[in-house]
């Protein structure tokens, strides 16, 4: 009986062996993935860098304790396994103040050695950035993209510069971000700038972006909604476009100017008929018609949080549309028959809720289907294309 247990025993060993010597491979081919665009360790500016600083360090002293300890585990294991034919009764103790005094000093030292720098760290991301080159952002997270409101930047008419899931901002500058949700909780999340922050309705929160570099154009840092918020989460992208002191003043002078409303009887006109009927009840646009007056179509809306008035419009601002890469939160590339097939069939591209949509109360979930014909799909295209 006892002999067949033993036998048992061994037996299963050539089987635990093939499977350990699979382990350090999977993790070969687990480091030979790379990056992906949206890694927190390959940080493109200071805050970011002093959160990957401690994670470094964090993951340098985890690796040295837990090769400690296993090494000692395994060491004990093989020291004093079990040998056949052996029936020594092994030498019986009861604790060891030098081991349990040992374990819990060297752990307290090694948290007390960690806590600095991430006590550290934690003051300097939540501090208030000071100084007169700070560029203050409204940020209105929606149900399913992000309203930017540049309330440091207007217009010689008191135009604020609006934008959505796109944001452009100048190199080393810091960019303090005053958030809230005009619906469910979200979190803004650029990975190579800072970390996440929950945008809460009702309330206000802050977060402090600072880049390293202009990005290429065609390269904008990617972001992302990280706090699952309904249907189009996963859609709920952010575009940072970062501009050295030149382009980014550029870029600001052009978005604060209107785009044109096409004159009556040109063949834009019709796109501007059934934008200016149907679009406009939930996107705002600034125009300058052939008189040179300047209006802003579409509802203006807002809600106070913690005080602070924020821009909470129904859709995306869409007075500079054509000047942005992509639409529908920064996930589709924005063309001409790409965007054709968004008026046509909005849900066909980005699951959403217009169904459910209640303006009279403020609650828009989603572009809805509007019923055009192909005729005036390429007439509203052509139109805002012009918008750029
Ligand atoms: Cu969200």
């Amino acid at each position: 009986m006892g002999e067949a247990i033993v036998r048992a025993r061994y037996q299963t060993t050539p089987r635990l062996g093939r499977l350990l010597r699979v382990v350090p491979v999977i993790l070969l081919l687990a480091a030979c993935s790379g990056s992906g665009p949206q890694t927190a360790l390959e940080p493109e500016g200071p805050i970011a860098r002093d959160i990957d600083g401690v994670w470094d360090l964090v993951l340098m002293l985890a690796t040295f304790v837990f090769v400690l300890v296993m090494g000692l585990l395994v060491w004990a294991m093989w020291r004093y396994r079990e040998r056949p034919g052996d029936e020594t009764e092994p030498k019986q103790l009861h604790g060891s103040s030098v081991i349990e005094v040992g374990g819990v000093v060297f752990s307290v030292v090694l948290l007390a050695f960690i806590s600095v720098p991430t006590v550290r760290g934690l003051l300097d991301i939540r501090a208030v950035p000071e100084g007169d080159d700070v560029l203050h952002i409204q940020v209105t997270g929606h149900q399913w993209w992000w309203e930017f409101e540049y309330v440091d930047e207007t217009a010689a008419d008191g135009r604020t510069l609006i934008t959505a899931n796109e944001l452009h901002i100048p190199e080393d500058v810091p960019v303090y971000l005053t958030m809230t949700s005009a619906d469910v909780i979200h979190s803004f999340w650029v990975p190579v700038l800072n970390g996440k922050r929950d945008v809460v309705p009702g309330r206000v929160t802050n977060l402090t972006l600072i880049a390293d570099n202009p990005t290429p154009p065609d390269e904008p840092i990617p972001g992302q909604c990280a706090e699952f918020c309904g249907l189009a989460h996963a859609d709920m992208r952010i575009k940072v476009h970062v501009h050295d002191a030149a382009g980014y003043a550029a870029w600001v002078d052009e978005q604060l100017l209107p785009s044109e409303q096409p004159a009556p009887e040109t063949a834009l006109d019709a796109g501007w008929q059934t934008f200016n009927t149907l679009c406009t009840a939930c996107h705002q646009v600034t125009l300058e018609d052939v008189e040179g007056e300047v209006t802003t179509h579409g509802p203006e809306r807002y809600i106070t949080s913690d005080d602070i008035e924020f821009r909470s419009s129904f859709g995306p601002n869409l007075t500079h549309l054509f000047s942005r890469d992509t639409f529908g939160s920064g996930t589709f590339t924005l063309d001409a028959d790409h965007l054709a097939e968004w008026i046509d069939n909005p849900e066909s591209l980005k699951p959403m809720w217009a169904d459910r949509n209640d303006l009279a109360n403020g609650r828009v979930l989603g572009m809805p289907d509007l019923g055009l014909s192909s005729a005036q799909i390429e007439e509203v295209v052509d139109l805002l294309e012009t918008w750029r």
